[in-house]
């Protein structure tokens, strides 16, 4: 088979569900257990060699986590691979201590070693865990899995669907390309698959006339999935976890890795729910809900905003501002300051001063100044951000933002979780080669 027709052959592909679910009942009071160890996975269509990959509890993407708005859970990590590793809880504003970055709130998970996280998480919606150490290497080789923080009082829905868009390079044995380290991906868009595809949590049929949540996490190291859907309407309801006030038309995403979209939507076809990647010479499908039947009655309710979390908004007569330009990069003219690819902040490694060291409470502002030739996805660790429009007003709040090559883009923020956060690009081979740094609340 060709490189080009792995891209091509995923349409149609037996997408099969993700393994083990954990329930809130299973969880409530009791320790979840994440071990991280070789599995093999069916990632091309059957009848294709499998892969040899990492995953969680036997399988890749590791099992969907439950857990409750404001409720502690304990979750034991047992690594089983052989490398040193740690679990980050991609979009929780967790404590500090239980982040997962190794050298910064942790040391590193040894091989045949564990470590004792617990959870409260103060905001329901979507978010993802992945490994932290060499994430370059552990997410492209399948450590990662779908976090559901439940609504206290959640929306009427039918069905509740994770929707994980990533990509694999792959051999035509079926294995994992190596090569993780490559300068040249790092110097580039980083590790880019030869094959996609959407991964579902349940991927049962659904019915004309229900009404689907669909939690569309991008769970690729370095790609930018443009994603369109068809087969449904409704509405966009939150971005990286937080509800929109105003819920949004669906049109054509664009989602950098690690952002996730909620979308609540009634199915309108007879056929199939189509999780699609817009390509310059048409419609790639990345996976499919089949439909079958009609359901009873279709609502017709309108898609109500989701509760809101209660994130600060800054004060921006008062903030600290800074600035934290991306630099960089193949075929950049611009001179950097930095022994590496790539730097960020002027600074390119967590061993250096943090680029913002600030009062616990108090608001900042990162303008976030691309001046490289490729996009980045800038995240914050154990915040959320506001983004911010040319005219200084408050939009969207995030945890990744996509920047695009020559963009400013002021973000605002109230630091108000005490403790060592990361900021870095997460395409996880720029971080590899020296995009990220970190702040400091005090
Ligand atoms: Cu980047």
């Amino acid at each position: 088979m060709k490189r080009r027709d792995f891209l091509l052959t995923a349409a149609g592909a037996g997408l099969a569900p993700v393994a083990g679910l954990l329930t809130p009942a299973q969880a409530a009071s009791t320790a979840l257990s994440l071990v991280a160890e070789p599995v093999t996975v069916q990632i091309l269509p059957d009848g294709n060699p499998a892969t040899d990959m990492l995953g969680f509890n036997g399988s890749s993407p590791g099992p969907l986590l439950r857990l409750k708005q404001g409720a502690r859970q304990a979750i034991r990590f047992d690594n089983k691979i052989d490398q040193d590793s740690a679990v980050h809880w991609h979009g929780l504003r967790i404590d500090n201590a239980m982040d997962g970055v190794p050298g910064l709130t942790q040391a590193q998970v040894k091989p045949g070693h564990g470590f004792d996280y617990a959870l409260t998480p103060p905001d329901a919606g979507t978010y993802w865990y992945h490994s932290h150490n060499r994430s370059w290497e552990q997410v492209a080789r399948g450590l990662y899995g779908p976090i559901i923080v439940e609504e206290a009082s959640p929306p009427d829905i039918d069905r509740d669907v994770v929707v994980m868009v990533d990509d694999w390079r792959l051999m035509e044995t079926g294995g994992l390309a190596p090569g993780y380290d490559s300068m040249h991906d790092q110097a580039h868009q980083g590790r880019l698959g030869n094959y996609a595809r959407a991964l579902f949590d349940d991927d049962s049929t659904v019915q004309r006339g229900q009404r689907l949540r669909l939690r569309i996490i991008n769970v690729a190291t370095d790609r930018v999935f443009p994603v369109k859907l068809s087969g449904i309407e409704g509405r966009v309801v939150a971005l990286d976890g937080m509800p929109l006030s105003e819920p949004r038309a669906i049109e054509e995403m664009l989602l950098a890795p690690a952002q996730r979209v909620d979308i609540i939507a009634d199915v309108t076809s007879d056929a199939a729910v189509s999780v699609l990647a817009p390509l310059r010479d048409g419609d790639y499908v990345l996976g499919e809900l089949k439909v079958e039947g009609k359901a009873k009655e279709r609502r017709t309710s309108a898609i109500a905003p989701l509760p809101a979390n209660s994130l600060g908004k800054p004060d921006l007569a008062n903030s600290q501002d800074v600035l934290v330009k991306m630099e960089g990069g193949a075929m950049n003219p611009r001179i950097m300051q930095l022994n590496s690819i790539w730097g960020l902040g002027g600074r390119n490694d967590i061993n250096q001063e943090p680029v913002l060291r600030i009062e616990r409470g108090r608001s900042a502002r990162l303008r976030l100044a691309n001046e490289t030739l490729f996009p980045h996805g800038i995240h914050l660790h154990g915040h959320h951000f506001f983004e911010m429009s040319a005219d200084g007003a408050l939009g969207d709040a995030r945890d990744t933002s996509l920047v695009m090559p020559d963009q400013t883009l002021d973000v605002a923020c109230v630091f108000d979780n005490p403790g060592k956060w990361l900021l870095h690009c997460h395409m996880l081979g720029h971080q590899a080669a020296g995009m990220k740094t970190w702040v400091e609340v005090i």
